[in-house]
């Protein structure tokens, strides 16, 4: 690598968050360069063929899809936080998809319009958190002791729940303690503490009352 990897990021996005989580616990020194998703620049829209974030640049080449870029990082920055073993690494691959259809789900109830639509979605995230209890071990991490890259894609996930629990309660924790022992983990590392900046809690709220949503006719804006 000649220069700093370069993370192109929105500020309120779990998919980049995950890779930002990812290149605090392998300690790279990266670029961070936000674009305006909502008018997002020529030269963005001319390098991610999805037109989504993160996109991260090494060099002149270009890597999309969170899970790819942090398996890239990964593989390039030993010791490896992704299992050896095929069939684990496999399985693991599999729940960071999970994760990605409930980071999706849990924006689907944030932007429903209505009580109903959002009643409807929540259930679905609540059937999710019930499938994630059930493969979840002694933890304290998704796989045990030592945090992977399943722990990196589902950080930014609670943290959004927990950010607004305070002023609507989900309440998805109560029925999955194994769920709410994974979470109250990776909240306290620092490398999740450090891949947001310290207002996001403001920040977060803000773009909640953007949406227009049931969900954002709940939600007050208040500083940390
Ligand atoms: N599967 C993608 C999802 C990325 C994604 O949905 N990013 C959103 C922001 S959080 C985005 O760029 N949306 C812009 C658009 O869809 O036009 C990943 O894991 O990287």
């Amino acid at each position: 690598m000649k220069f700093k990897p370069e993370l192109i990021s929105f500020n309120v996005c779990p998919f980049v968050q995950r890779s930002v989580i990812t290149l605090l616990e392998k300690k790279v020194d990266f670029k961070l360069t936000y674009v305006d998703l909502g008018n997002p620049p020529a030269w963005f829209l001319e390098i991610s063929p999805l037109g989504k974030v993160p996109i991260l640049k090494v060099d002149d080449a270009v890597l999309f899809e969170s899970a790819v870029i942090n398996e890239y990082l990964d593989e390039v920055n030993p010791p490896a936080l992704h299992p050896a073993d095929a069939l684990k690494h496999a399985q693991n691959r599999a729940w960071i998809e999970f994760g990605s259809e409930m980071i999706m789900t849990h924006y689907n109830m944030t932007i429903a319009s209505d009580s109903n639509s959002f009643e409807k979605v929540k259930n679905q995230l609540e059937r999710q958190f019930e499938r994630l209890e059930k493969e979840l071990g002694e933890g304290p991490y998704f796989n045990g002791k030592n945090f992977s890259l399943v722990d990196a894609a589902f950080a930014p996930l609670f943290m959004r729940i927990d950010l607004l629990e305070d002023q609507y309660p989900l309440n998805l924790y109560q029925t999955n303690s194994r769920v709410a022992q994974w979470a109250r983990a990776l909240e306290k590392l620092k490398s999740v503490k450090d891949s947001v900046t310290s207002d996001f809690r403001d920040v977060y709220s803000r773009f909640v009352k953007t949406l227009d949503s049931y969900y954002s006719t709940q939600i007050n804006v208040t500083s940390a």
